[in-house]
């Protein structure tokens, strides 16, 4: 008997989301995870879906044609939750500018805005836009926000090694570690001031909060007594920021939830259970019912 077929049938459940956000999908390069986003939507329902910018990724497709079918399944996707009443915002970003000509009009069902001001069920207003509007206002280049700890660890080995092979030639010590140390600084400061310039916007409009992308950084805080949200992507961190019904706002991080369905339980029970267990406990079921 396979085990498949014993997996919770709550797994397949489908969750109705007051509100949606979706941004950074980067259809048309090879790094947009379509297969993720493609559960997800196939899971996640809501009244209103705001694609927040950065969905086909203009830049890149005219450099180099990337679109596998994937890519339309996810656009097919959108096109039928639009077609059967999801209202469908998209604010175009930076890299889909070509859609900023068409802001104001509507494609079938499907809005295209610059920016929104979107009121919670808990009447929070959100500034909604994709954010690249501040890139000026912050004085960093933008793909230091994408150096992690990882590379640093990485340039921390590299360092050594170098500096093994400078020695060896007589050349003095030069730490490429401090210097990527203090580009990663430059990073974490960039993604502050990203945060702080988008709240600020919020603030000056006295609005609530802000709903924003672009920096591939999904966040969830209060930055200075503004609500602070960033949807994140489908590049980096597989997310997305979703409205319940009662108006509290959250986080979903799809790689986790995927990872924890394929390991065999839902998302809807406690973390906290002997997880490991309850799979071989439900064969067990099953063959001695
Ligand atoms: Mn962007």
């Amino acid at each position: 008997m396979s085990t498949a077929s014993l997996e919770p049938t709550v797994n397949d459940v489908r969750t109705h989301w007051r509100t949606l956000w979706i941004s950074d999908i980067h259809l048309g390069t090879s790094g947009c995870k379509a297969d993720f986003l493609l559960d997800f939507l196939e899971r996640n329902d809501s009244d209103t879906l705001y694609l927040v910018g950065d969905i086909v990724d203009g830049w890149q497709l005219r450099r180099h044609w990337h679109w596998p079918r994937t890519h339309n399944d996810v656009i097919q996707r959108i096109l039928r939750k639009a077609r059967n009443g999801t209202r469908v915002v998209f604010i175009p970003g930076n890299h889909d500018e070509f859609a900023r000509e068409f802001i104001g009009f509507a494609f079938g069902d499907i809005e295209i805005l610059d920016e929104d001001v979107h009121v919670t069920a808990k009447g929070l207003r959100l500034l909604v836009l994709h954010g690249d509007q501040f890139d000026g206002v912050v004085r960093h280049s933008r793909w230091l926000a994408h150096l992690g700890d990882g590379l640093y660890q990485f340039a921390l080995w590299i360092n050594h090694h170098f500096n093994r092979l400078r020695h060896r030639l007589g050349l003095h010590y030069w730490s490429l570690s401090q210097y990527l140390k203090h580009r990663v600084k430059n990073a974490v400061s960039f993604i502050s001031g990203f945060e702080e310039a988008l709240a600020g916007e919020a603030r000056r409009r006295d609005l609530d909060g802000v709903v924003c992308g672009h920096i591939h950084k999904a966040e969830l805080r209060d930055v200075g007594g503004i609500l602070y949200c960033n949807d994140g992507d489908w590049v980096e961190s597989l997310s997305a920021l979703g409205e319940t019904h009662d108006g509290q706002l959250q986080l979903l991080d799809w790689a986790a939830e995927m990872a924890a369905r394929q390991a065999g339980f839902s998302k809807r029970q406690p973390r906290s259970l002997s997880l490991p267990a309850l799979p071989s406990a439900l064969r067990r079921q099953g063959r001695h019912p």
